[in-house]
């Protein structure tokens, strides 16, 4: 029977955060789309709107050999988009073996069941993309940006499994000829981001009136940008990247955590006629363990070679998030009742 969508996509991950965001889109955009998650605690329970056989869950570990390649197998992906990963920090040090099972073997695993269709596809059109972070390249300093060349210096088991993974791919890639895309992104913020990250966990204690926690002095530096630009490079480099490549994705604006926070309380403090300032709860705490001080990324080459770049900006990022939790509130008391994210 002929398939009436676009293409067949696979999506690993696929109802965190970043990877909801992605499929919403592909499915806006005619795409079938075969979704792999495991269910884990940051995993957002969501019914996507869909055409009659145009998306298929299944509830699987990409460390599942089995399931993972019987899947690949039956459904004939063009397109993998590997997003399926432990990516918390402060998790990461508090409990890094759960990082190494799944960002390192669960790719290791996701990885060769591909290698084993296309062994047995040999002409079968497939790119793996490969979704990782700014964070394998350490922490910067001064102007300097993040470029695809700089060299990988983790600092956290956080950034350290994704960078092993990311040198799985492109081992996979020199060693087996597997067709991949390796992607380093900025800080993602928007709906559905988990409230253990700073942009919702902000939003989060400041509508609960509790302590909003900054790290240290506040000085860190972050390059943010909002899901929907990070999802639209991604769907570009599934058409237009180069196989083998590595492509940095970023926005334009960095800023400080204390100068973020204080943006956040600014904007509640006029969504919500109620004369508090918002402001008032920021606490400063102890510092992360071996906390990055700056990342920036360069996102020149995505920008020339597939003419990407980003849409929204922080203050329109920021008031359409602000909004999508003020509006999504019962959500976010089901997540915090369920991890006691607001006792403290
Ligand atoms: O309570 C907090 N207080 C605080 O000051 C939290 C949770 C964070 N912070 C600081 C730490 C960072 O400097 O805010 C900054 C952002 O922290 P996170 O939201 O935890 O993100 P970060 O550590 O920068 O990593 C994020 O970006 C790259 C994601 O978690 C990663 O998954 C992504 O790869």
């Amino acid at each position: 029977m002929q398939n009436k969508f676009k293409k067949t996509v696979l999506v690993t991950g696929g109802l965190g955060f970043i990877g909801s965001n992605l499929i919403i889109k592909l499915l806006k955009l005619n795409y079938k789309v075969i979704n792999i998650d495991a269910i884990l605690y940051p995993s957002i329970k969501k019914k996507f709107l869909h055409e009659k056989n145009q998306y298929v869950f299944h509830k699987v570990n990409i460390k599942n050999y089995k399931k993972i390649k019987k899947i690949i197998f039956e459904n004939n992906p063009s397109i993998i988009f590997h997003l399926a990963a432990e990516s918390h920090v402060d998790r990461s040090i508090s409990n890094p073996s759960q990082f190494i099972q799944s960002n390192i073997l669960g790719t290791y695993n996701l990885l060769e069941c591909t290698r084993e269709f296309l062994k047995k596809n040999k002409s079968h059109f497939l790119k793996f993309i490969h979704i990782s972070t700014d964070e394998v390249y350490g922490s910067i300093s001064g102007d300097y940006k993040f470029k695809e060349s700089s060299k990988y210096f983790p600092n956290s088991p956080y950034s350290a499994s994704k960078a092993s993974s990311d040198h799985l791919v492109y081992a996979w890639h020199k060693t087996f000829n597997m067709p991949i895309i390796i992607t380093h992104c900025a800080n993602n913020y928007g709906p559905y981001q988990f409230p253990e990250k700073l942009i919702p966990l902000t939003i989060n204690k400041a509508i609960n009136l509790k302590k909003i926690p900054i790290y240290g002095n506040g000085k860190n530096i972050r390059n943010w940008i909002y899901v929907e630009d990070h999802v639209d490079a991604l769907i570009a480099l599934s058409n237009k990247g180069v196989i083998g490549n590595t492509y940095n994705i970023g926005a334009e604006k960095i800023l400080t955590n204390i100068q973020l926070v204080k943006k956040i309380c600014a904007l509640l403090d006029n969504k919500i006629s109620n004369k508090y300032k918002y402001k008032k709860l920021i606490k400063f705490v102890k510092d992360r363990p071996g906390h990055d001080f700056k990342y920036d990324i360069d996102s020149t080459k995505i920008k020339k070679e597939i003419n990407w770049s980003p849409n929204i900006s922080i203050d329109k990022g920021l008031d359409i998030t602000i909004n999508w939790y003020l509006n999504n509130q019962k959500w976010l008391d089901k997540i915090s009742k369920k991890l006691k994210l607001n006792y403290k």
